[in-house]
């Protein structure tokens, strides 16, 4: 195997793409056996010496360990650009994150950030919304969004589907968006259910006099049927669309993003599982990745966690992840394994924060998140005693506590939605 992998003095060149994994070899296996074998099998090598690469390319195209630390178990490797199709995620990850992971030497691996030089930076559109986009289209400047997710997930007739998003809506709710396993069922078939609901959006607009907004998911079997649904929500006047990222896959969301160069649409990110990936610190792909790679892409809005909430996530690293979403640069975190990224004219992303959240979490979530944040409640609006509106209602009125430094006790005590959803939640 190919020991000048191991490269220590080398400093990553302009245009080199840097990767930090994680790894543990197989029992009786030498650390730098392991990092040089996933830098050759990530790049340009295999299991053995092979005679068909030129040595004055082998020499240019070779990765290059130059961070190797036995002690904390982690690994940087700087590739030369020319390994990759530049502008394709796909491709990106067959390298970086295909095949290593397989391999016997290793127990575990996980691909823990990746660092895209500016040229890989300037072939991506990035949001086309993102936060001043999606804020400006809500003519919401200073608090954070307000959705929900119609329960139940999927078993609700379009009808019932439509009647639901209409009431979080007249209760106070900015975004209605559809679960990320409904998508176009026997009973709530795609097209009823987005005709229905928007019908019923443009009437919560008229009563309300605040804007309102419905991200249909246009999660399908195909790229062409996604577009399909995609552009149904065009012709009737939708301004959303939500994806599945991970069941979807990276190719998908590129053509949808190819796409809504003409179609226009805020597009909502939801990773459902991505756990898969992410969960496991010892193994596996980080969320911290999966964030930038959404927003390299250019989707507009990503779930991130809650730290609070029903999902894993811890304060520390989902608070890494938002500064992936938002920050025009990045610095390196060492302790965090986050590695520096400059976005240059790359837009910030919209972060969700959603799972098992309620209405009396409101002012801790400001506390954590700030003011840049969509707050989603599904059961947390739609199990309060009174109903979905009132649900929406307390909602907001533990937002309008909190945005005026109110305790949520004394807020209650004239607010009785809100009252009713402490009484419930607690
Ligand atoms: C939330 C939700 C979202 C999760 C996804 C759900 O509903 O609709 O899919 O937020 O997790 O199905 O659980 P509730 P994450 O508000 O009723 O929990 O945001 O962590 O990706
Ligand atoms: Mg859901």
């Amino acid at each position: 195997m190919r020991e000048e992998y191991i490269d220590l003095g080398y400093e990553p060149a302009k245009n080199d793409l840097v990767c930090e994994y994680y790894v543990e070899p197989a029992r009786g296996i030498d650390f730098e056996r392991t990092c040089v074998n996933i830098a050759g099998e990530s790049s340009i090598d295999t299991w053995t010496d092979i005679l068909t690469l030129s040595p004055k390319l082998a020499k240019k195209l070779k990765p290059h360990a130059f961070d190797v630390n036995q002690k904390t178990k982690t690994v940087k490797i700087a590739y030369h650009m020319d390994l990759f199709e530049i502008n394709s995620i796909p491709q990106l990850l067959s390298s970086i994150a295909g095949n290593i992971f397989s391999m016997k030497l290793l127990t575990n691996l996980r691909l823990q950030d990746v660092s895209f030089p500016k040229k890989v930076i300037k072939n991506f559109k990035g949001p086309k919304f993102g936060i001043p986009g999606v804020r400006k289209l809500l003519n919401v400047k200073n608090r954070p969004l307000c959705g929900t997710i119609v329960k139940p997930k999927v078993g609700l007739s379009s009808e019932k589907h439509a009647q639901v998003a209409y009431k979080a809506w007249l209760g106070g709710i900015d975004l209605v968006k559809d679960d990320e396993n409904l998508t176009n069922q026997t009973f709530n078939p795609f097209e009823k259910r987005v005709i229905k609901t928007l019908k019923l959006r443009d009437k919560a607009e008229k009563e309300t006099g605040d804007r309102k907004v419905y991200a249909a998911n246009i999660t399908a079997p195909t790229c062409d049927e996604m577009l399909r649904r995609a552009q149904f929500i065009k012709e009737q006047g939708g301004e959303y669309a939500m994806i599945d990222i991970i069941p979807t896959g990276f190719t998908a969301l590129q053509t949808l993003r190819e796409e809504n160069e003409t179609l226009d649409l805020v597009l909502h990110a939801h990773r459902c599982m991505h756990s898969a990936m992410t969960r496991n610190p010892r193994h596996g792909i980080s969320m911290q990745i999966i964030a930038k790679l959404v927003r390299l892409i250019g989707l507009d809005q990503l779930h991130i966690g809650t730290v609070i909430g029903k999902m894993h996530g811890e304060k520390e690293e989902v608070l890494a992840i938002r500064d992936s979403c938002v920050l025009n640069h990045v610095k390196e975190n060492r302790r965090l394994n986050v590695l520096e990224q400059d976005w240059g004219s790359i837009k910030p992303l919209f972060p969700v924060a959603s799972g098992g959240l309620q209405p009396t979490m409101v002012p801790k979530l400001i506390e954590i998140f700030g003011m840049d944040i969509i707050m989603q409640f599904g059961g947390g609006v739609h199990g309060h005693p009174w109903g979905t509106r009132a649900g929406a209602m307390a909602v907001r009125q533990a937002l309008d506590a909190a945005l005026g430094d109110i305790p949520l006790e004394d807020y209650s005590r004239t607010h009785k939605e809100l009252k009713v959803a402490m009484e419930k939640w607690g």
